[in-house]
């Protein structure tokens, strides 16, 4: 199918019947992607010189995509953001001071630029928001707070996966300027090929060495970029499983559960998945800290359940 014959991300939206400030904050979102990326591709052609979208000077891109991000949401004019949560900031932010609290509907949790460190070598990178109703520290477990979840990937293709709770669904922003429907739907194989090993051999722990080495002996695959997005988007679109473990000096692994984890978790469950830290859904957890760690094994639901049998010594 054509390009222009294609729906576009707020055509599929609106058929979906998504909440209208939701679908609104989707759009706010998916405009702040297409800046960060013509930002990765003005950074990649030594072109840092120049003043970025909003006038100021070069900033390190992660940094810039949060401004991105922050700014374009405090030009929207038709709902409010309560909280806002960036792997850049310390601490939550209140986007919208002024507006009225009954507009602020929902709540953003953002990795802003994932694999940021790759960038030099031009490998894929992207963005993950996860999207919250009411406050993102809201004492209930990523899935009774979690109503939306998106990633956007800087690569050969820029490309724009979500879901609001009625499956999952790709976008890819094309020549015309528009994100337009790539494939509705989208389930990730009940087994797949490959895995994602995460840290360092030296560093895992004896649950985790016997997992791998038992997929290694099965003939499995390995793919890891060093970007969780990307790696997370071959086991959704292959089969397989990205992992990051409890390491022994760092037992709650290294990525952050509000603003990747739940996020990837929840459109991994929609696709029919898995998240798990090994002993209990990735879901299911009660984020008490903004930057609360946790270690995740994530993909097809054969992959992390055998991980689960692994971790928990049966
Ligand atoms: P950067 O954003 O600092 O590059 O880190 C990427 C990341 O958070 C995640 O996307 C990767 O899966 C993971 O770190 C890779 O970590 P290691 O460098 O320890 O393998």
């Amino acid at each position: 199918m054509e390009y222009y014959e294609r729906t576009v991300l707020r055509t599929h939206l609106s058929n979906k019947n998504i909440d209208h400030d939701l679908r609104r904050l989707i759009s706010n979102l998916s405009k702040s992607a297409q800046y960060i990326a013509f930002e990765i591709k003005k950074s990649l052609r030594g072109d840092t010189e120049n003043q970025n979208t909003y006038g100021e000077i070069q900033l390190k891109l992660d940094v810039l995509a949060d401004t991105i991000i922050k700014k374009r949401l405090s030009l929207e004019t038709s709902f409010g953001v309560k909280d806002f949560a960036s792997e850049e900031q310390e601490n939550i932010i209140n986007i919208h001071p002024d507006k009225e609290e009954m507009s602020k509907k929902y709540s953003i949790a953002v990795d802003p630029l994932d694999g940021s460190s790759l960038i030099k070598s031009n490998l894929t990178i992207g963005t993950i928001f996860g999207i919250y109703s009411g406050s993102i520290i809201s004492g209930k477990p990523g899935r009774d707070n979690l109503v939306a979840a998106m990633y956007v990937m800087y690569g050969p293709e820029t490309t724009l996966v979500y879901s609001a709770g009625k499956g999952v669904h790709e976008f890819i922003f094309d020549p015309a300027g528009n994100w337009t429907l790539k494939s509705e739907n989208i389930i990730i194989p009940e087994k797949g090929k490959l895995f994602a090993p995460g840290g360092l051999r030296k560093d895992w722990t004896d649950e985790h060495k016997k997992f791998i080495n038992d997929l290694e002996e099965q003939g499995y695959k390995i793919r890891y970029s060093g970007a969780f997005v990307s790696d997370f988007n071959a086991m959704l679109k292959n089969g397989g499983i990205f992992t990051y473990p409890a390491l022994i000096n760092k037992p709650q692994g290294k990525l952050r559960l509000l603003m990747e984890l739940q996020p990837l978790a929840f459109i991994v469950e929609q696709a029919g998945g898995m998240a798990t830290n090994g002993l209990e859904n990735i879901l299911d957890i009660i984020p008490k800290k903004l930057d609360q760690r946790s270690p995740i094994y994530i993909g097809s639901k054969h992959e992390v359940q055998l991980a689960k049998k692994y971790i928990n010594g049966e």
